[in-house]
């Protein structure tokens, strides 16, 4: 090993410390350099500096293109191996003692195999190149809801992105300094190749492991190897909830202010509906939406029993395609520049270019920089990204920014479902709107390798997340529900409900605000609601449509109640409910079975 920068035993960027803080972390590097052997290792400091000599160096070799300057300042666009485009979730493991504990839900390793196999992979891998050691807390850096962790990879495009994505850098080892605890995650790009790629979390160890992908999710490790898979089962141990919810805040014309947190499986709307900017009318009578965060969120109970949440991230890593100014005006906004683009088109004039941004521009060029021939598929890839800070978007809230957190009003679960359910409806209690996030479905989307549209169960949009078993998983949520608990009302929607034409019924986006204000008056008490098995619908007029134009067949779809769809529903959940075996909690199932039984009635 030749030429490493720095001695591994002195941080250059814990200056004036001692470091015998940072013994465990010096001790881990030294440990994955030996195995790993770098030609250098650079401790990453998060300065614009450092930055600027990455992205030169990442030009240089063809990891980034520059976009056009004048369009978007400060942009660049990577393409990325063409195996290598989204999360794999075939290869994706959790690896505790007992298998048990990784549940059905999981795909599970031991830890002495799993490590086994990941330390043979990572033999070597980095003779070459250089290590990047990214300290980084996800969460405001004063924040007591805030955790940290350290990222190694080889991959100067991840220290790219987690710069943006996290608090990166200087604050974050004072952090780790302070605490002296972090999630440890280690990275190679390796060979890209599919055959040799596995994305391993060892829980017990606060470890992740990844190897052979370069791409969002499976290599950016604060995301959801850390903020989610390692987090929820940290939260469970300690009484909190890290989960995959976009985090709005609703205000009135009378200047309140209510925090609404939202769990939709992965490119089913959460970016947009954090971001949403109401119907002409809301606005001009002074509805506004603040966006704290569009992916993950973490939330604990506070002193007056209401829970309080927080954006772990500190950027978005959004889906490029369907982004326009008419959908998403506040991302499109956001992504004018300093902007890393994934695997998006190109136009002549080298500006970035998906499907749906509807400019009336072109691309000339596809997402894997070739040409672009629409006889060939898209020209940018259906889960092609973006990357920006949260502090470009023009709704960025400064309560994202708030150690404390901001006490959320409304829970919301919902996913891709063409048919059966409807627009909107609340749960009865804490107890039911846990069985109404454990049973929800979804198609599945791009943002995963596999098959598209295929429905399947996604509890609380954590099926590809949860770092243990479901039935464990329900059970600590409904451990929230105890004396002196103030706990959000919970809701399900619905913005994909088809017509017989296969069309969507309901116009969704910024028409999405109308659903959200009888949300909040049903936390206020002040709107109607007609009770069914399955929950509490909107009465007839509760929920306001002026303006929307609505067919005879969107109403009785987006509005009405199924009985014979949903004894069938039922029937099924409680199928799903019965793969977890008696782990799953028996409050559980007999809200299921009372649900049944009332549909039977
Ligand atoms: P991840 O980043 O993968 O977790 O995705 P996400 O949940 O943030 O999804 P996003 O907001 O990026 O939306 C994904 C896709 O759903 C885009 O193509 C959107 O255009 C589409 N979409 C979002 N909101 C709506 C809506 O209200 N109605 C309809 N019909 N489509 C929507
Ligand atoms: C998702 O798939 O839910 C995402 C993108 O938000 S990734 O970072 O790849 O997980
Ligand atoms: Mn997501």
């Amino acid at each position: 090993m030749n030429a490493i920068s720095h001695d591994v035993s002195k941080p250059v960027i814990a200056a004036g410390s001692d470091g015998s803080r940072l013994a465990a972390l010096n001790a881990w590097v030294a440990e994955v350099a030996a195995l790993t052997k770098p030609d250098a290792i650079h401790w990453c400091d998060g300065s614009d500096a450092e930055n600027a000599k990455l992205i030169a160096q990442m030009e240089r070799d063809g990891t980034l293109v520059k976009l056009n300057q004048q369009t978007h300042p400060g942009s660049y666009l990577h393409r990325s191996h063409p195996d290598d485009v989204a999360r794999v979730e075939h290869l994706t493991f959790v690896c505790t003692t007992n298998q048990d504990d990784a549940g059905p839900n999981n795909h599970w390793m031991s830890p002495a195999d799993g490590h086994d196999k990941m330390d043979a992979l990572f033999d070597g891998c980095m003779k070459g190149r250089t290590m990047y050691v990214i300290p980084y807390c996800m969460g405001p850096i004063e924040s007591p809801l805030s955790r940290c962790g350290v990222e190694i990879t080889d991959s100067p495009y991840v220290v790219a992105n987690m710069r943006i994505m996290t608090r990166m850098g200087a604050p974050a080892l004072a952090r780790i300094e302070r605490e002296s605890k972090f999630v440890r995650g280690l990275h190679s790009i390796g060979e890209l190749d599919p055959e040799r790629r596995f994305i391993m979390h060892f829980p017990e160890e606060l470890t992740i492991k990844s190897f052979g992908s370069g791409y969002g999710g499976n290599a950016l490790l604060g995301k959801k190897c850390h903020a989610l898979r390692i987090a929820s089962h940290q939260a469970r141990s300690e009484g909190w909830l890290a989960e995959h919810m976009l985090i709005l805040g609703l205000e009135n014309p009378q200047g309140e202010t209510h925090y609404i947190a939202a769990a939709f499986p992965s490119a089913c709307g959460k970016t947009n509906l954090a971001m949403l900017i109401p119907p002409e009318g809301y606005r001009a009578q002074g509805w506004k939406v603040w966006t704290v965060g569009d992916d993950i969120c973490w939330m604990r109970p506070g002193a007056d029993g209401r829970l309080y949440a927080i954006n772990p991230e500190a950027g978005f890593f959004g889906v490029a395609p369907g982004t326009s100014d008419k959908s998403n005006p506040n991302a499109l906004a956001s992504i004018q520049m300093n902007t890393i683009f994934t695997n998006v088109g190109v136009t002549a004039d080298n500006q970035p270019w998906w499907e749906g941004l509807d400019n009336g521009q072109q691309p000339v060029t596809d997402w894997r920089g070739n040409a672009f021939d629409a006889a060939k598929g898209p020209a940018a890839h259906p889960n092609s990204r973006f990357t920006v800070s949260a502090k470009q978007c023009p709704t960025y809230s400064p309560e994202a920014e708030n150690p404390a957190g901001v006490p959320i009003s409304a829970i919301v679960f919902g996913g891709r479902r063409p048919s059966l359910v409807p627009l909107v409806f609340e749960a009865r209690d804490w107890t039911h709107g846990v069985l109404v996030g454990a049973a929800m479905g979804s198609e599945t989307t791009a943002a995963a390798t596999g098959a598209v549209g295929v429905m399947r169960r996604d509890p609380m949009a954590m099926k590809p997340f949860c770092g243990y078993n479901f039935a464990d998983y329900f059970n600590h949520w409904l451990s929230f529900d105890k004396a002196g608990a103030k706990l959000p009302k919970i809701f399900h929607v619905n913005w994909f409900r088809k017509g017989d034409d296969g069309s969507f019924l309901w116009p969704g986006f910024g028409e999405n605000l109308r659903v959200l204000e009888w949300m909040i008056q049903r936390v206020k008490g002040e709107a109607g609601s007609v009770e069914t098995p399955i929950g509490h619908l909107p009465a007839d007029g509760e929920l306001n449509l002026e303006g929307v134009a609505l067919g005879e067949e969107g109403r009785a779809k987006l509005f009405g109640f199924d009985r014979a769809g949903w004894q069938a529903e039922f029937a099924s959940i409680g199928e799903y409910l019965d793969e977890y075996g008696p782990r799953m909690p028996q409050a559980l199932k007999d809200e299921q079975q009372r649900i049944a039984k009332a549909l039977q009635d």
